[in-house]
């Protein structure tokens, strides 16, 4: 298996699991972790998912033993990124949280494959590294459209273009990622935190990331319609009258979750 999935009180933890190759993506693990991400959102049970790595590293993006040039001809790169985009696609559009744990070196697709979940920690030794330039590519699996927004456009640009690693405790300072934790705390602190969110009011997570990433292309006058749209959504939920009850009452809300 190229994917570990434990179950956890409310959660699901997915360990890209090909140690060796640092968790390089080959079709196995797209095909493995794309069924992780399906059966974990069938599962009602589920309310948030934790991704990390196995080893030393976190990703270290496409398996490139995977992609030689065969025959004296280019590889198939737009079939290859279509399955990538799927990949994206399914994480951001996912109805709860996904929490990232870079364990380690997060390196091309596994970089941006981070960058796409909702939340991102990092070990103090992890490094984040847009190592696409290095064999003569850009940056994909979204990682155009995350940099700027995140680290801003002179940030994004070099390190889309000089493909050097960005230590975690800058990727924080910078706005790339969350937090960077010391290594041995990484995954307690992972783990405490995605419980947290399983026990949360998932259905207004899934509408606040619907709102945040459809405000990346609005005007503030349609993003308040959105806003309006979605809010009347989550003040439908069972969790937004025990939020409003339990406040009342002066106790901890218990939600469930449902829509
Ligand atoms: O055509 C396409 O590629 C399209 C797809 C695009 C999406 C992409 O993700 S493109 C970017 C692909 N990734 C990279 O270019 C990163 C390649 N890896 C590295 O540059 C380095 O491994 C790291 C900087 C990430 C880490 O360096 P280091 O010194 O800590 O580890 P290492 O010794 O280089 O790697 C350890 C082993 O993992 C090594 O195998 P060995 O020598 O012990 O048998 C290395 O070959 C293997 N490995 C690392 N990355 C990959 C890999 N094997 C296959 N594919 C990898 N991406």
């Amino acid at each position: 298996m190229t994917i570990l999935v434990e179950t956890k009180a409310g959660y699901r933890e997915i360990t890209l699991n090909r140690p060796d190759r640092l968790n390089s993506l080959n079709t196995q693990m797209h095909g493995e972790l794309m069924a992780a991400l399906d059966a974990a959102e069938a599962d009602a049970e589920c309310r948030a998912i934790l991704l990390t790595g196995a080893g030393r590293g976190f990703c270290a993006g496409q398996d490139l033993g995977d992609v030689q040039v065969k025959d004296g001809g280019p590889p198939d790169l737009k079939a290859l990124l279509e399955r990538y985009n799927a990949l994206v696609r399914r994480m951001r559009g996912l109805d709860m949280p996904i929490v990232c744990a870079v364990n380690g070196v997060a390196a091309g697709a596994g970089a941006n494959l981070a960058l796409a979940c909702d939340i991102v920690l990092a070990a103090k030794s992890a490094n984040f590294i847009q190592a696409f330039s290095r064999i003569g590519l850009i940056p994909d699996c979204g990682g155009t459209w995350f940099l700027p927004r995140l680290v801003g456009a002179a940030r994004a640009r070099a390190l889309a273009i000089l493909a050097e690693p960005l230590p975690a405790e800058r990727a924080a300072e910078w706005g790339l990622i969350w937090r960077a934790v010391d290594d041995d705390k990484l995954m307690s602190e992972a783990q405490t935190l995605t419980a947290r969110l399983a026990a949360g009011p998932t259905a207004g997570y899934a509408l606040a990331k619907r709102a945040l990433d459809a405000a990346e292309g609005n005007t503030l006058d349609q993003q308040l319609d959105l806003e309006r749209d979605l809010q009347d959504e989550a003040g439908h939920t069972p969790d937004y009258a025990e939020g409003v009850r339990a406040f009342a009452e002066k106790r901890p809300p218990v939600f469930t979750g449902k829509r």
